[in-house]
């Protein structure tokens, strides 16, 4: 008999339908599949928790984000924002038309406070020339179209580029104000690190750094917390759809459905022994998983051109260090501390020794804001090696040195943190890193082979076995909570498509 044949026999709608990971795009696609009539959809996470990279964490009485902290260009066209105005998660602010229509990157300049390694606070004014310059050519770094440049990646673009416009720019400064600006470059290169999440610019490829878009709307965070969405949305699920606890270990595909004997083309494989049969699965693990286990997660293995793009995209590390203080010792109305190392002339973004010199990767602090609703709490932001050795490290030991390192910066030797808690997500077993990004010599082909569903095209067993979501999969929003929940829906909706004969209409199908 022919698969479809088969398929003709069991009820689309009873489909056994396997969700792995309960992060936002797994959520999202259990949601959109159980809207349209799915019947038999689980969800199963390894940890005890849902949300995976949304994770709302306590330090004292403040709310902090651990992972996602924003909704990126909060409009009508992300999917976040919609979902958080519907269940009344924002501030009145954040929903203006005037907010959404602000298309300016994600938000304006922070204003900042620039203190560097001699224990000076920097003129802001004097050093404004360097801000401008890099933002200059960082976006020119998103114009580039794969194929025949000059430079590998954006770090080397930037690197060739920047001495040759200060030298131009800056001509009539004096030497130590040139110095100090080109470190201050290193410094934005170091929270350009962070933005992309990977260890340095030398790693994000320059032709595909354009593939990344940006949304409007002025991006804007959650109040009372992002893990408020992820509870919203659990509650629109059935009670005991998802199995907590439970990492799976491998997905058995290539199978034939057999109506006969009820067998399906694929089992799920719990590390606990549990084998979960399934006519359709979604992977949702993140790349930084996928990276280290798809040999053993995939039965047969992955076909070698996903291998490949599993291989050549990038996934990295971006950490962040809170740390909370009696009182400010920054401007009343600061938003942003940048530290600048006067012996990074030369562009650095990564360190030499990381095991002695580690905090120097770290660009600086973004504050808290209102202080009405958190205190006086700074957040560290940290990537690269740097951040993972970080993580290997006592919190007395991160403690002691960002104690030191506010102390050498401000020039002030009494200042004393009240406490600290910082992000560990290279440790996470289930993560592997923060989220992905186009390294070198990886495309846009990349992100779509990565999406591609098992078993590939042309192929004469039943399709739609292993079907791939999750933030690494989105071609446009990759490294975001938009992008991932995108992309659950999109597998969600090619399950829905591919169990609707086409030219009947589709009463079921719900707008999500
Ligand atoms: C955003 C933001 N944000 C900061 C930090 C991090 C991330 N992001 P999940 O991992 O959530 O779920 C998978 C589940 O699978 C999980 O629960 C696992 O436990 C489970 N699992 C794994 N293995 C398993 C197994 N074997 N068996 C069973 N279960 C298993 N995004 O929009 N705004 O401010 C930030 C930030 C520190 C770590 C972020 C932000 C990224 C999002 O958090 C992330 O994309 C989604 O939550 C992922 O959801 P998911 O479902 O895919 O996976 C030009 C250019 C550059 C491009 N970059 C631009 C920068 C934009 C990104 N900015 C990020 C910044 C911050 C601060």
């Amino acid at each position: 008999m022919k698969s479809g044949a088969r398929m003709a026999s069991i009820h689309n709608l009873d489909s056994s339908i396997v969700i792995i990971g309960c992060g936002i795009s797994g959520i999202g696609a259990a949601q959109k599949l159980i809207k349209n009539g799915f019947r038999n959809v689980r969800i199963i996470e390894a940890t005890a928790r849902s949300g995976g990279r949304i994770r709302t964490g306590r330090m004292g009485n403040n709310i902090i984000e651990v992972g996602a902290n924003w909704i990126h260009g909060p409009c009508e066209e992300n999917p976040v924002f919609c979902l958080a105005r519907q269940y009344g998660l924002l501030d009145p602010e954040s929903l203006t038309p005037e907010n959404q229509a602000m298309d300016i990157g994600g938000h304006p300049p922070w204003v900042p406070n620039w203190f560097s390694s001699s224990g000076r606070k920097l003129d802001v004014e004097e050093m404004a020339p360097a801000v401008s310059l890099f933002a200059e050519l960082l976006e020119q770094s998103t114009d580039f179209t794969q194929g025949g440049e000059t430079w590998a990646s954006v770090g080397e673009f930037l690197r060739a580029q920047v001495p040759r416009q200060a030298a131009k720019q800056w001509r009539g400064e004096q030497a130590s104000t040139r110095a100090l600006r080109l470190s201050m470059v290193s410094t934005l290169l170091k929270t350009e690190c962070c933005v992309s999440g990977t260890h340095s610019m030398d790693l994000v490829g320059l032709g595909a750094f354009g593939l990344y878009k940006t949304l409007p709307g002025l991006d804007c965070t959650f109040p009372r917390g992002y893990d408020g969405l992820i509870d919203n949305m659990m509650k629109e699920l059935p009670g005991g759809i998802v199995s907590y606890g439970r990492p799976v270990h491998c997905v058995h595909w290539g199978g034939d459905r057999t109506g006969d004997t009820g067998q399906t083309p694929v089992v799920v494989e719990c590390r606990d022994g549990e084998r979960i049969p399934a006519d359709h699965v979604i992977v949702t693990v993140p790349l930084g998983y996928l990276k280290k286990h798809h040999a053993t997660l995939l039965s047969p293995p992955l076909p070698l051109h996903k291998q490949h793009s599993v291989q050549r995209l990038g996934f990295g590390t971006n950490n962040k260090i809170f740390v909370e203080f009696e009182s400010p010792w920054w401007d009343a109305d600061c938003e942003v501390i940048y530290l600048v190392w006067e012996d990074e002339v030369d562009l650095v973004d990564q360190v030499s020794d990381v095991e002695k010199f580690w905090m120097k990767k770290l660009f600086g602090f973004t504050v808290l804001k209102p202080t009405e609703r958190y205190g006086h709490v700074l957040c560290g932001w940290i990537a690269g090696h740097e951040s993972e050795y970080m993580e290997t490290l006592t919190e007395q030991e991160v403690t002691h040195a960002i104690t030191h390192l506010i102390r050498k910066f401000t020039g002030n030797p009494i200042i004393t943190p009240r406490r600290i808690l910082r992000s560990q997500w290279f440790l996470d077993p289930w993560t592997c890193g923060s989220y992905s990004y186009t390294a070198t010599g990886c495309s846009g082909q990349d992100i779509d082979n990565l999406a591609e569903p098992l078993p590939s095209r042309g192929g004469q067993s039943q399709p739609l076995q292993v079907m791939f979501a999750g933030e690494a999969t989105h071609s446009r929003f990759f490294s975001t909570v938009h992008g991932a929940l995108l992309s659950g829906w999109r597998e969600a909706d090619r399950l829905i498509s591919h169990y609707s004969p086409p030219n009947v209409p589709e009463p079921m199908r719900s707008k999500l």
